[in-house]
């Protein structure tokens, strides 16, 4: 679970490891946005379900692990850099938890919602300049102000990509009203992390009754569904450079690569759907050019070596899902995979400063 039973060095601190470790989709939350999701709950009403069911067992929960998700989200300082220290985590990329703002019907409140964060996050990274590097917080549900936020994260705040925590009440990414953003992540060469969140309630039924909805398998299908449908849409031919990154390994997407090229050949010439079109590329072309997977929870050898088979090792990077996985034997066991010492280098280290841009060793 949760509890440390060891302590690794971090790369800053043991030189014959030969690289730092940089963890690539690691959370927080403010506790302003506790307080509002709280009042959510309580509130009652006609409440998204997924949300109901995740925050109402984390936040109203006395088992141990909820508390100590939730004490470790809202800290950006001691707490969170003695939990790194244990691990041997030398950087943390930290992003808003899910759902963030994208649980928010109304707009205006989804945007101060991002930018609270995004100064707070701001504030510790600019304090911690050697630990912490930060992803931008957006409220998908104004387009135009979450591109501006990007701008904003990008070029005042310091921040090495954005974040969208998936479906925004039931809209994906897909729809062009929310290309802005892509465009901006585009234009500013920025990564998107399309992290989980629980599916809508157009989709939750079976996956809740079933206790699915969650972690354990509705995020992989809510949010690999979510980027196949980006992908559909034709949204990488329209931005050909835009980046996007994909926690759990890719959310299974990598093991279907075959399977979705053949079929979505054979749709399209079948002229089976009127809305889907041509793509300038293969679907796994999308996977393996446009977009990066991490290793977020999914600390397994033969999935993790698997991905790098047929993605590419240039696109799987460390994460460790900071704080809902603290555990140091998942660390040990990625160190101990079968990769040289030049490949150990490049997943938990150079893969992530080049895909987010971050300063190298020394800086
Ligand atoms: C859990 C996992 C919850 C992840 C999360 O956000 C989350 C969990 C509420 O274990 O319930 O982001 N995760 O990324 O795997
Ligand atoms: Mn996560």
């Amino acid at each position: 679970m949760t509890t440390q039973h060891e302590t690794i060095l971090r790369g800053a601190e043991d030189p014959g490891l030969g690289h730092l470790r940089i963890a690539t989709e690691e959370a927080f939350c403010p506790p302003e946005l506790v307080g509002m999701w709280q009042e959510l709950l309580s509130a009652g009403g006609d409440l998204d379900p997924g949300f109901q069911s995740q925050m109402g067992f984390y936040l109203r929960s006395a088992a141990e692990r909820p508390k100590f998700i939730f004490e470790r989200l809202q800290d950006l300082g001691a707490l969170r850099l003695a939990d790194m220290d244990a691990t041997g985590i030398d950087r943390q990329i930290i992003s808003l938890t899910a759902p963030g703002t994208q649980i928010f019907a109304d707009a205006a409140t989804a945007t101060s919602v991002a930018t609270l964060a995004n100064d707070q996050l701001a504030d510790a990274c600019r304090a911690h300049p050697d630990r912490f590097s930060g992803l931008t917080a957006v409220a998908p549900q104004d387009p135009r102000a979450a591109a501006e936020e990007i701008r904003r994260g990008h070029d005042e705040l310091g921040f090495c990509g954005a974040i969208v925590n998936s479906h925004t009440n039931g809209e994906y990414l897909s729809d062009p009203k929310f290309w802005p953003i892509l465009e901006a992540a585009e234009a500013l060469d920025t990564p998107i992390y399309l992290h989980p969140t629980t599916p809508p309630p157009s989709m939750i039924g079976p996956l809740l009754e079933a206790g699915l909805e969650g972690a354990i398998y509705g995020f992989a299908v809510e949010t690999g569904m979510h980027l196949l449908r980006i992908i559909r849409s034709g949204a990488f031919d329209r931005f050909p450079r835009l980046k996007f990154v994909v926690g759990h390994l890719g959310e299974a997407l990598p093991f279907w690569l075959y399977r979705l090229d053949y079929m979505h050949v054979a749709a399209v010439r079948a002229g089976r759907y009127a809305s889907i079109k041509p793509l300038q590329r293969k679907v796994s072309d999308y996977m393996r050019e446009n977009v990066w997977c991490t290793t977020s929870g999914m600390a397994w050898e033969p999935a993790i070596q698997f991905c790098r088979q047929v993605l590419g090792a240039e696109h799987v990077l460390y994460a460790m899902d900071y704080p809902y996985e603290c555990v140091a034997a998942e660390v040990r066991d990625q160190d101990a995979m079968a990769l040289s010492p030049a490949e150990m280098k490049a997943f938990y280290q150079t893969n992530a400063e080049e895909l987010f841009g971050l300063p190298g060793p020394g800086r």
